[in-house]
């Protein structure tokens, strides 16, 4: 396909400086063209990564950001804090974010719109839980979670491609060892791209990179990014080991 295959390892809060340099050192040596590598770590981070992967191909990112540029937020991190540490990439609307945080598909959006404006790709997240998949709620659950996306971001939309990502991950897959089978996953990720070609054109739709993330693992890997619809994985237990990190990349190759 000519999307690029992504692999995108989410730490979420775990870490450590010593464990960090380990975890880097032990997978850059798979890093090779073909295959978009980054990782996504906590904001005390940042620096320590921005030099642990210079020279090695791989990208970084935080896994958060403020919609609002400077102010009386306490405790959020603006987009222009970000570039000065070299960030290019960052994940908004987590699963764990809405649900721990209270974020609505709304501001999701308008942290993505901040990313893109400063020149920062975002990547979007969205997902249905278990209750709204039994409930037969897949496409309206994900339409409402993508479409203030497309009417905040669309304006960024330029020669037909724009600079962001989205990640479907099941909520019900998240860290539970469950994961969507590589059918179901490619179903959503067929109709998140129907819905993006609905709003934005074909040309937009197939340009743009829909990864898979909840409990991709090596084993699995292969065969989830082998779907038409699937560009990669936003990968968080697996992505805190080197050897199974390593792994997931090979997979996308
Ligand atoms: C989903 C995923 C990475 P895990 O949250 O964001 O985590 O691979 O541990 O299910």
């Amino acid at each position: 396909s000519k999307r690029t295959k992504f692999v995108a390892g989410n730490w979420k809060m775990n870490g450590s400086l010593a464990a960090n340099q380990a975890l880097i050192e032990g997978f850059a040596s798979e890093v090779q063209s073909g295959v978009d590598v980054s990782v996504f770590c906590p904001f005390p981070y940042l620096a320590q990564v921005a030099g642990l992967v210079k020279g090695t191909g791989i990208s970084f990112g935080s896994q958060d950001v403020s919609a609002k540029a400077s102010g009386a937020y306490t405790g959020e991190v603006s987009v222009s804090m970000l570039k000065e540490f070299g960030v290019t990439q960052t994940l908004v609307g987590h699963s764990e974010r809405r649900s721990f945080h209270a974020e609505s598909s709304e501001a999701v959006a308008l942290k993505a719109v901040a990313a893109l404006e400063g020149g920062l790709m975002p990547i979007v997240c969205v997902g249905e839980t278990l209750a709204e998949r039994e409930s037969g709620l897949v496409e309206s659950v994900l339409a409402a979670q993508l479409d203030p996306v497309v009417e905040h971001c669309s304006r960024f939309v330029s020669n037909d491609t724009w600079n962001l990502v989205i990640a479907y991950e099941p909520v019900w897959a998240i860290g539970t060892g469950v994961t969507a089978s590589p059918e179901q996953a490619q179903a959503v990720h067929a109709m998140i791209r129907a819905r993006l070609k609905a709003m934005l054109g074909e040309v937009v739709a197939q340009s743009t990179r829909i990864l898979y993330g909840g409990s991709v693992k090596p084993g699995n890997a292969a065969e989830i990014f082998a779907k038409e619809d699937i560009d990669g994985g936003l990968i968080g237990g697996a992505a805190l080991s080197s050897s199974d990190f390593s792994g997931i990349i090979r997979a996308a190759r």
